[in-house]
């Protein structure tokens, strides 16, 4: 049996083709693991594991709590995930500066006005001064390299209040750079390191402030390069994808890759003419999925647990990764039909055909990889093709200069009750139950204006919650609110649920909050603003949970990341939320609101 959200008929196919789908592999994992979940059982040495058995065994060999270990365990999630928007962002400067050194030719600047603005807000003179400083983020070592280099995080200097900044100072929670915080993370949490529960605490919170920063570097260089989004309407759901067509499936974060992908399919057409398909039709999964739809109106085809139906549709010629969200079932998945899976970057699985993909031959890997498709077109089995029926339309691309344009004034949003920002994965752990579209309605009946990112955005937009239709969910003030700014700006109406991009971009709904914060003249923690991961999954959820709570944001996650019962809330921080069923978490949203207006 899969999940609700899944086609059922998907579902009985690759039953009959006899695939182990992720919700089979998740059945044979039960029962799962109560210390692993727990976060009380400690692995950092080979003493263990150590497990933590209340009444029996209170302490691991060397000593440490339950307190301790799960900390450290949650600390070391936190920077993983953080590292995953490191490494992103780094790509997309180091690609930024071959564009300025005339070093490719392959990408170009496409905002301006974006860079001038960054130019001014670090002190710069041109794009290869703001390049260097992103740069600095990764190097910086207390004046080692040139005195100007500052104390901490140049994206952190640049993008937040003076209130959390100068609170963050008092706190020690500045991150210096990224590369070292995320390396000073592995060392601190080593047997026989930081066993002070506030210490390690506290590492999460800077972590927290790290993350945020990483993925604005990586949202700010993406506008630069590849535009900045602007409201786009889109369809999304497996059905949009279309037998007569070469279908070609974008997976993964880095829109380096998935830019090129489409450009290269407008490119090639004709060769896919040649073999007797109507064109190339490029689907979004994930992130990519979104990178695309915002800029170039490309559909989006599926969220993470879905990635594995877009093969068994026996309709994908091609399944093109990068890195991140990549199940390594895919290559399983793809072997038993016709369906090349390319690796391309970080994300390698064995079986998949690996094609290099670097910045310096970025048109001629891009067209490779495009060909690989269409000439996989004529492979398809006869008989062996369903495609759904079901897609649903959507607006996207509500960056916040978006959104700013649209809504003009921000005394618009003292109508509301609030806003909450509902992020992150699907978890297979909610075995398909709606929870985050069963939250987010009770959350517009209560006049709460949704934004979201990442594959909840992709269940938002599939549940029809980010068209003008989903008014009929809203309470009577955000009703009006949508309509009143939706007719100002020639649609029907705004969607109750905006789409504001990938999980990097969760970057845009910071920018929006200190705009907002500026406007009132009160600090983002007093602002009627929430936030929730209600199928938190990867280690990257975490991260940007913490940087949540360290801008004073009440942050629901759910499932509840292990140790949550012994995790204390710093004073000055977000509280952290439970909620188990959608309702008590729409409750719990609704309640740290009310105490902000
Ligand atoms: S892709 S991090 S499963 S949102 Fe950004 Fe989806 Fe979560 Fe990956």
């Amino acid at each position: 049996m899969g999940d609700s959200f899944l086609d059922e008929r998907l579902v009985q196919k690759a039953k009959k083709d006899k695939i182990s789908m992720y919700y089979d592999r998740f059945e044979a994992q039960q029962p799962q693991c109560k210390f692993g979940f727990d976060g009380v059982c400690c692995k950092n040495c080979f003493a263990g594991p150590c497990r933590i058995i209340p009444g029996k065994a209170e302490k691991g060999i060397c000593g440490a709590d339950a307190s301790v270990i799960g900390l450290r365990n949650l600390l070391r999630h936190a920077a993983s995930g953080a590292s995953a928007h490191g490494d992103h962002a780094r790509e997309v400067v180091l690609a930024m500066l071959k564009i300025v050194e005339n070093k490719t030719h392959a990408y170009h600047i496409e905002d301006e006005e974006k860079l001038k603005i960054i130019i001014k807000k670090l002190g710069k003179k041109n794009a290869k001064e703001v390049a260097l400083e992103a740069l600095e983020d990764f190097r910086r070592q207390e004046g080692l390299f040139h005195k100007s280099e500052g104390e901490f995080m140049n994206w952190v200097r640049i993008n937040n209040t003076k209130e959390r900044l100068d609170f963050w100072k008092k706190n020690n929670l500045l991150p210096i750079n990224i590369d070292l915080e995320t390396s000073h993370v592995l060392h601190q949490t080593t047997m026989g390191n930081d066993a002070d529960p506030n210490s390690l605490l506290k590492s999460c919170l800077r972590i927290g402030v790290l993350d945020g920063a990483a993925m604005r570097i990586a949202t700010d260089f993406q506008d630069i390069i590849f535009g900045t989004p602007e409201i786009v309407k889109s369809d999304c759901n497996l059905g949009v994808m279309d037998s007569e067509y070469v279908n070609i499936a974008v997976h993964g974060h880095v829109p380096l890759l998935a830019d090129k992908v489409v450009e290269w399919s407008k490119k090639l057409e004709k060769e896919a003419k040649k073999i007797g398909a109507k064109g190339i039709n490029v689907i979004g999964i994930c992130c990519s999925g979104h990178e695309e739809m915002m800029r170039h109106g490309v559909h989006l085809a599926a969220h993470v647990l879905q990635a594995e139906h877009a093969i068994v549709t026996g309709a994908l010629d091609a399944m093109v990764v990068d890195a991140q969200c990549i199940y390594p079932s895919l290559q399983d998945v793809a072997s038993c039909y016709h369906t090349k899976l390319i690796t391309t970057m970080l994300a390698k699985i064995p079986g998949a055909l690996h094609i290099p993909f670097t910045v310096d031959n970025a048109d001629i890997d891009a067209r490779k990889i495009v060909m690989v498709g269409v000439n996989n077109y004529r492979k398809r089995r006869k008989g062996a093709v369903f495609i759904p029926k079901t897609k649903t339309e959507l607006y996207g691309g509500f960056s916040f200069e978006a959104i700013v344009s649209a809504v003009k004034d921000f005394k618009e949003l003292d109508k509301l009750n609030g806003i909450v920002a509902v992020v992150g994965c699907r978890n297979p752990r909610l075995r398909g139950y709606k929870f985050t579209e069963e939250m987010i309605k009770i959350l517009l009946k209560n006049d709460i204006l949704v934004v979201s990112t990442g594959c909840i955005a992709h269940a938002a937009a599939q549940e029809g919650l980010m068209n003008p239709s989903a008014l009929k969910y809203c309470g009577p003030k955000l009703k009006e609110f949508c309509l009143k700014i939706g007719k100002a700006n020639g649609l029907e109406a705004l969607p109750p649920v905006l789409h504001m991009g990938s999980c990097v971009d969760n970057s845009r709904i910071g920018q929006f909050l200190n705009a907002w914060s500026e406007y009132k003249k009160k600090p983002i923690s007093m602002l009627p603003v929430a936030a929730s991961a209600p199928e938190m999954m990867t280690e990257k959820s975490l991260a940007i949970g913490f940087w949540s709570l360290a801008l004073g944001i009440d942050t629901h996650f759910n499932p509840t990341f292990p140790g949550f019962d012994r995790f204390k809330n710093y004073k000055g921080c977000g509280n952290v939320l439970k909620g188990e069923t959608p309702s008590d978490a729409a409750n719990v949203l609704i309640k740290s609101l009310k105490k902000k207006v």
